[in-house]
């Protein structure tokens, strides 16, 4: 982005801004027979959205857990809806204040904006909003930057340049709170910051920032990976050091690198894409699980899980690459009680090294990511639930370049965890990347903003699934179960509803032994007509056929390129007539899917069918090109 058109307006710093409050409408999606839902425009059922009515090509979201509503930032605009409710403020401002940040502050709100190249705040309190003036550091230049910005209570750390023109280096500073800090200019080479978190330890003054980046990877050998991923680590209560080179940087920062690989397959996924923190329920700060999503230079994606404990003893232990005398004492990266400014010759070894030998690994005895797969994941979030039979859960939100969700569950098994890809969500009416995306535990829904809309997703999504008791026990969704002959959630229901404990074959615990078969279809076709049978691929667990009498006509395998399992009949003939089944089996489940009957039939009906039959299959085929 270059700098502002000349007729450009910014927002006057000393005018409070008006607020226009709407009511929404909010359609809800009717449900759709499914089993094991892969993509479909079905797997919305239930979800509330707005549309902004208009594109926003950068937005923010804010939501707090348990509240009903969210914030979403955009071009000038701040949105606030209300679900169920629905309604809107925006504060109209100048096409050029992109709203990049939102964040609680007290009573109110904190807003802050590019607004035009001046980058300013605004708060909002009580629907009234005023003034901060201009403020640096808390919203970029242009909203494609590079920028993290952290608060915690009077403290804000960011990685917002000050300056428009120099300053190019990006740093982690502190600018509020305690005295302002910044990271050595030689620390990092060209990061890209993802996600910063404060962590309070056991003793106050032990307090760590971490914070997650890739960075060029300084090993320029043409084999090497030209990106790594990144910890950092300072002392939340770094005061900096005691020379004139060292006193307003951090004393305390260290690097590790992030590794998620699968020594097994030899696959390596360097490029961190995003990090969710999953809090420890005993508040036990070492059990918090650091979910990352990493990416390879084909697009694939791995999700490998950290422990923050982990974190923390390679940041304690391990020596420093490339320097081999005795560590000076205190050792690099220790945090000091009472203030105590760090003595020159620690900083000194820590700014020329500052990346530690060890590599941070994942949890579990083989160190491997959690799944991996050929989508391209963007963006976690994970939910920790119990089912109705106790057993806990944690399940991945993941969202794909494709702007869908994958629903991932992994059993909350400590030695050896599975993953389980169980859902694909369509959030938007309007299919479109998705740019922000937030998780409310507490309430069980999503919130995800495109350029066109945001839509709250319920995560108990139960009335997709079709199937009956089979179907509904197949899907091993720990949401949903089977209660007086529906497939519902978990958290509607009054009384206990039938879960699966046995993940190989869920199924085996409905009463009734045998899926219900699918209703009878009778279509009349005239010889030598073109004809096809669809039939949707729900689960992506199953194979489908096709089935005439004994023969099996037609096969897809998981992973088939089109979301149904087409039979082409080309030109029918006597033996083609007669009953057709499509059939879904996975293990040892077997349902049947669909079933057709052809029938011969000469009549103008006929003709009538096959002319809209045709057309169909015409169709079909131009799509299939
Ligand atoms: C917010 O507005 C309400 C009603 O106008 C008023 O009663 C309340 O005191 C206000 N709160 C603050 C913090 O100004
Ligand atoms: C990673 O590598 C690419 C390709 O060389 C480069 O453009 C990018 O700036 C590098 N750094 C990061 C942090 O992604
Ligand atoms: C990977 O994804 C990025 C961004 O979505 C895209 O620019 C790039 O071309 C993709 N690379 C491959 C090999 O598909
Ligand atoms: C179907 O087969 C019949 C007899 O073999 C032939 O006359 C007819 O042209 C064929 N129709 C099509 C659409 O290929
Ligand atoms: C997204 C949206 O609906 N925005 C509306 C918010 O309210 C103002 C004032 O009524 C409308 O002009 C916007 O279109």
């Amino acid at each position: 982005a270059g700098p502002c058109p000349s007729g450009a307006t910014r927002v006057p710093l000393s005018q409070p801004l008006e607020l226009v409050g709407r009511v929404g409408v909010l359609p809800v999606q009717g449900p759709a027979s499914m089993f094991l839902p892969i993509a479909s425009p079905s797997g919305r059922a239930g979800q509330d959205w707005v549309d902004f009515g208009l594109a926003e090509p950068h937005t923010v979201l804010f939501h707090e857990p348990g509240s009903s509503s969210v914030w979403v930032g955009g071009r000038g605009k701040v949105y606030f809806f209300d679900f169920p409710e629905g309604k809107n403020a925006s504060m109209r401002t100048d096409c050029e204040n992109y709203i990049t940040l939102l964040e609680r502050k007290g009573e109110g709100l904190h807003i802050c904006g590019t607004n035009a190249r001046r980058p300013s705040c605004w708060s909002l309190v009580n629907g009234t909003v005023e003034s901060l003036g201009e403020k640096r550091g808390y919203a970029p230049f242009s909203p494609d930057e590079n920028s993290l910005v952290l608060f915690d209570g009077d403290e804000v750390y960011s990685t917002i340049r000050k300056q428009e023109f120099n300053g190019k280096i990006p740093r982690f500073r502190r600018i509020q709170g305690e005295i302002e800090l910044y990271t050595s200019d030689t620390v990092m080479q060209n990061p890209q910051f993802i996600k910063a978190t404060i962590v309070h330890q056991d003793q106050a003054y032990d307090d760590k920032i971490y914070y997650f980046f890739r960075e060029d990877n300084p090993d320029k050998n043409p084999e090497a990976p030209l990106n790594v991923s990144r910890v950092a680590q300072l002392c939340r209560g770094d005061q900096g050091g005691e020379s004139s080179l060292s006193v307003s940087k951090w004393n305390t920062f260290l690097k590790a690198m992030l590794v998620c690989s699968d020594v097994t397959t030899n696959k390596n996924f360097n490029r961190l894409q995003d990090v969710f923190l999953l809090p420890d329920p005993n508040g036990q700060w070492r059990d918090t699980r650091v979910y990352g999503v990493f990416s390879n230079p084909w697009n694939y994606s791995a999700v490998c899980v950290y422990s923050l404990g982990d974190i923390d003893k390679v940041f304690r232990t391990s020596s420093l690459k490339g320097y081999h005398s005795s560590l000076p004492n205190p050792r690099p990266g220790k945090c000091l009680p009472d203030r105590q400014p760090i003595p020159t010759e620690t900083f000194q070894v820590a700014d020329s090294h500052p990346e530690v030998a060890q590599r941070v690994e994942p949890m579990g005895p083989l160190k491997t990511p959690l799944f991996h797969s050929k989508y391209h994941y963007q963006k976690v979030v994970v939910h920790r639930m119990q089912a109705s039979h106790g057993e806990t859960f944690h399940v991945l939100y993941l969202t794909t370049d494709r702007g869908t969700i994958h629903k991932v569950v992994e059993s909350g098994e400590r030695e050896r965890s599975l993953a389980f890809n169980i859902m694909e969500i369509q959030p938007f009416h309007h299919p479109a990347a998705i740019q922000a995306m937030s998780l409310d535990a507490e309430r069980r829904k999503l919130y995800v903003s495109s350029q066109w809309e945001v839509s709250q997703v319920p995560l108990d999504l139960c009335e997709v699934y079709g199937g009956g008791c089979h179907g509904c026990l197949m899907a091993r969704d720990p949401y949903c179960g089977w209660d007086q002959g529906r497939c519902v959630s978990i958290y509607s229901s009054q009384g206990p509803v039938l879960q699966s404990i046995n993940p190989a074959e869920p199924h085996k615990e409905c009463p009734n032994p045998k899926p219900d078969r699918a209703p009878l279809q009778k279509v009349s076709l005239a010889r030598n007509s073109r004809y096809y049978l669809s039939c949707p691929m729900e689960s992506r667990h199953a194979t489908y056929s096709w089935r005439h009498e004994e023969n099996v006509e037609q096969s897809c395998e998981p992973g088939h390129q089109s979301p149904n399992c087409i039979l082409f009949i080309e030109n029918l003939t006597a033996r083609q007539y007669g009953h057709y089944h499509c059939e879904a089996q996975e293990g040892s489940y077997l349902r049947e899917a669909q079933h057709w009957e052809l029938l011969p039939d000469d009549g103008a009906m006929a003709e009538h069918l096959l002319g809209r039959a045709r057309a169909l299959a015409a169709s079909l085929w131009l799509g299939a090109l």
